[in-house]
């Protein structure tokens, strides 16, 4: 496949001002007549390419006379055309009942729906499907009423009227220039929740949430946190939305969350509906986050958009920074702030040190769809973060307003956008700028040493090598900094930031009467991996009384992980400093129930596997086992304290409540792990008598792990009482799929020939593939099963829908971290994956790299 190089833009050499759509939708055969005023852009005589995927144009016509001599070439249609504007018309027809790819035009569950980022425009229609041609839009849609009776598109709707035969049509207009990849369209038999909301400026904005009839109850949350998020972007951001109508419609196959196309924002079903029988806790905060970014986005992204894909994360690190901090605004800042950084550490850290590892503007690409990764995403946001941190609140809103007006109506590039924010906020991020082409996760050594009133604190920083770039340049990070003291459990400094710009640097801080204890990347102001010589002793006192609530989370993981990555090492290690601080945290009265349940959590058994140059899967499983059974016993009743106290609450969805859930869910795991005779029946009960879907999964998934009879009666129950609801059918596949026990492939196994089991729908394939693939211990079992297993998986859904197989490859490209008999299992599931015949390029650009 061909390599696509960011160094080798060009300017457009044809510009599309004006696009009229004209739909005639069937599932099986929609017509689409596309009439497109183009200009040429630039002094050259070159013809007119538009792209086209699996499109042959039906007629072509220049200026109202049909012509023939175009040729075809690579798909796009090319068109020699003389002069500096023509109108040019195209016709073609394809089968949204047969599109298993979900990209363009696609049948889901009777509707007509449309996914064009990043380049499924092209198989709508021919188009200059790239990100940096804006057009106006005008889209007419007929269809038959009955199977039809809503015909949705961006913008406002203009007019619409019946026809014969039981058809009728819809038009509409969207007065702001777009690229192509946010069109969308949908038709289909939905009924709309509908609200409205008063603008800053007093404008009227009518809202929608488009659902099947019987999922309208499940509604009110996305609305809610639709409206707080439009409040929230005027308050934070100055950000006003600009149409008269804005929707939402949730679909139930969908390889992405969410879409923001133009005024009509298409979901996965998974990301709007909840109540609290089928929706956790988490579900609820995913749907209010999703919401928020979509919406965010009609300002970082739609309205200012992307000059080309190697700047994706333009408008995606800076939205999910945006949507990070509207979370945070909800709840509890520390709580969410500990939740992201689990999940860069997660999902982005192993990225960023394996195979697939780029910038978060990368410098090539096969496929596109590859790269709409943790990286682009993720450390994106932790990018804009940073500039937020160096510049402060009130200098980086100025540097927005800047970036904004600055570019409004374009198509811009990442280093617009870093130039903004130097202009805006009167600073010079020249060094800053490696981020946005270094790749890899820096790591930063830090001593603290005291010598009568000085402290001095030395660091040193080192990026490692990732593909393509073996030599790294010293990065500029933002560390915040405060020492305390031993003895007076007091600070002694003030927090400050420390710009580590240097490969090494030492910094002075006078004025330390005592020994001090280092607080550092507190708030994790950069996303570095920190190296430091504190004991556990200090570790344990930060996570008693550091006044970050970050720092006291991360002083707590630290001193666990240190424990662990002992045991391994060594088959054994201490419990007590951990325990002692588990117990100082769980019995704290100042601290709340959400902190507290995230505090106390072993670190996961990948996280563990991650600082470890050879993961041995099975001793870390046993090691972190006997610390949790260990915490289990020792603290049994403080266990039973927290879940006492939780219990007798009816469901509410509020912080606090949801903290409660939380930390009783925490607790109950701990008592079974304790081996405590009763566990397994208060899960049980849990499961049985639950109000709500986070206390019964909760339960599912404690139950799920042990051996009582309870569990099979449990995981029957619940198939039971929600085999109808896809989304809830998702959770009961995943919790089997995430279990501990040894015959856990056994069971993925059978339910991957489970009759709900299928292909056809991403939520389901990643419910079930996607979740044992981060199972350490079941993915990696000795036997190499786990990997055919996936294996298989990647090359049959390659077939239907390349974009969600490739998804699945990363967990195999991790070879290099296991021991041989393993990577060599490993390295065969890629191979086989890339010799099957017929790969999409998706997945051999995703293969071929992991084997590289
Ligand atoms: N642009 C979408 C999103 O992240 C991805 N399809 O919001
Ligand atoms: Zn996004």
């Amino acid at each position: 496949p061909q390599v696509i190089r960011r160094d080798a833009y060009r300017e457009p050499d044809w510009l599309v001002p004006e696009t009229a759509l004209d739909f005639r939708l069937d599932s099986l055969q929609t017509r689409v007549k596309a009439r497109l005023t183009v200009v040429r852009h630039g002094d050259h005589d070159r013809p007119l390419r538009l792209d086209g995927d699996s499109l042959t144009p039906v007629a072509v016509s220049v200026d109202g006379r049909a012509v023939t001599d175009w040729t075809m070439e690579d798909g796009q249609l090319v068109i020699a055309l003389s002069g500096v504007d023509h109108v040019i018309e195209t016709e073609v027809e394809i089968a949204p009942e047969l599109n298993t790819q979900l990209m363009g035009l696609y049948a889901s569950g009777g509707l007509l729906c449309t996914q064009c980022e990043a380049e499924g425009f092209r198989r709508i229609t021919f188009f200059p499907d790239r990100p940096d041609v804006l057009s106006r839009y005008t889209v007419r849609m007929d269809a038959d009423k009955a199977r039809y009776p809503v015909l949705l598109a961006n913008g406002d709707p203009i007019a619409s009227g019946d026809l014969p035969d039981g058809r009728h049509w819809a038009e509409w207009h969207d007065p702001f220039p777009k690229p192509c990849y946010l069109f969308a369209l949908v038709a289909g038999d939905l009924e709309a929740n509908r609200d409205s909301f008063v603008t800053m400026t007093g404008r009227k904005v009518d809202l929608g949430i488009w659902v099947r009839a019987a999922d309208l109850p499940k509604t009110d949350h996305a609305m809610a946190a639709l409206k707080l998020s439009m409040a929230w972007d005027e308050a934070m951001y100055g950000r006003e939305y600009d149409l008269d109508v804005f929707n939402i419609v949730a679909v139930a196959d969908f390889n992405f969350g969410a879409m923001e196309n133009k005024g009509l924002n298409v979901f996965n079903s998974r990301y709007i509906l909840a109540d609290p029988d089928t929706a956790t806790d988490m579900d609820y905060d995913a749907i209010a986050g999703v919401v928020a970014h979509e919406y965010f986005h009609n300002w970082s992204g739609n309205r200012v958009t992307c000059r080309d894909w190697f700047q994706l994360s333009l408008k995606e690190g800076f939205t999910v920074f945006r949507d990070q901090q509207f979370s945070g605004d909800q709840g509890s800042k520390a709580v969410k702030r500990i939740e992201d950084v689990r999940t860069l550490r997660a999902s982005q850290f192993p990225e960023d040190s394996g195979p697939l590892a780029h910038p978060i503007r990368p410098e090539s690409y096969m496929e596109i769809s590859n790269f709409y990764t943790a990286t682009i995403y993720n450390k994106g946001a932790e990018i804009v973060r940073m500039i937020h941190t160096i510049l402060g609140p009130e200098k980086f809103r100025a540097a927005t307003d800047l970036y904004f007006a600055r570019h409004d109506g374009e198509a811009a590039t990442c280093e617009d956008f870093v130039k903004a924010m130097e202009d805006g906020g009167g600073v010079d991020l020249s060094q800053f700028r490696l981020w946005y082409s270094q790749a890899g996760t820096p790591r930063v050594k830090a001593a603290l040493s005291h010598d009568g009133a000085t402290a001095r604190l030395k660091l040193e920083q080192t990026v490692p090598a990732t593909p393509g770039q073996p030599e790294k340049q010293p990065m500029l990070l933002p560390l915040k900094v405060r020492l305390f003291g031993a003895q007076s459990e007091a600070p002694l400094c003030d927090e400050r930031i420390v710009m580590l710009s240097a490969a090494n640097d030492e910094i002075v801080i006078e004025g330390i009467e005592e020994r001090p204890i280092l607080s550092i990347n507190r708030g994790f102001s950069a996303p570095v991996v920190l190296e430091s010589d504190r004991g556990a002793a200090d570790l344990a006192f930060l996570s008693a009384h550091d006044d970050d609530p970050f720092a006291r989370y991360e002083a707590m993981q630290q001193l666990m992980v240190d424990t662990l990555v002992r045991a391994v090492a060594e088959g054994m290690a201490d419990h007590g400093p951990v325990i002692e601080a588990v117990r100082g945290t769980l019995t704290d009265k100042a601290l709340d129930a959400s902190f507290i349940a995230e505090a106390v959590l072993l670190p996961s058994e990948a996280f563990i596997g991650d600082q470890m140059l050879v993961v041995d899967p099975d001793a870390i499983n046993r090691a972190r086992d006997s610390l949790r059974a260990e915490l289990g016993v020792k603290l049994e009743s403080a266990w039973r304290g927290a879940y006492d106290s939780a219990q007798a609450n009816r469901f509410e969805y509020s912080p606090a409540a949801k903290g409660a859930r939380r930390l009783k869910s925490v607790a109950l795991g701990y008592l079974a792990a304790s081996g405590a005779k009763d566990a397994a029946d208060l899960a049980y009960a849990q499961f049985a008598g639950a109000d709500n879907m986070t206390d019964r999964q909760g339960a599912l998934g404690v139950l799920v792990n042990g051996t009582s009879g309870n569990r099979a009666k449990a995981i029957e129950a619940f198939y039971d009482r929600y085999q109808d609801n896809a989304l809830v059918l998702d959770k009961w596949f995943t919790s089997q799929a995430l279990s501990t026990r040894a015959d856990v492939m056994d069971e993925v196994l059978a339910l991957s020939s489970h009759p709900d089991f299928t292909l056809a729908n991403p939520n389901r394939v990643r419910a079930l593939a996607g979740a044992f693939s981060v199972n350490q211990r079941g993915f990696h079992g000795a036997d190499g099963r786990g990997y055919a297993f996936l294996a298989d998986i990647i090359i049959a859904l390659d077939k239907l829908n390349p974009q969600t197989a490739a998804k699945l490859v990363p967990p195999l490209g991790r070879w290099r971290r296991f021991d041989e008999r393993r990577a060599e299992k490993m390295r065969a599931a890629l191979q086989r994956i890339v010799d099957a015949p017929g790969l999409s390029k998706d997945v051999f650009e995703q293969a071929s790299k992991s084997l590289g």
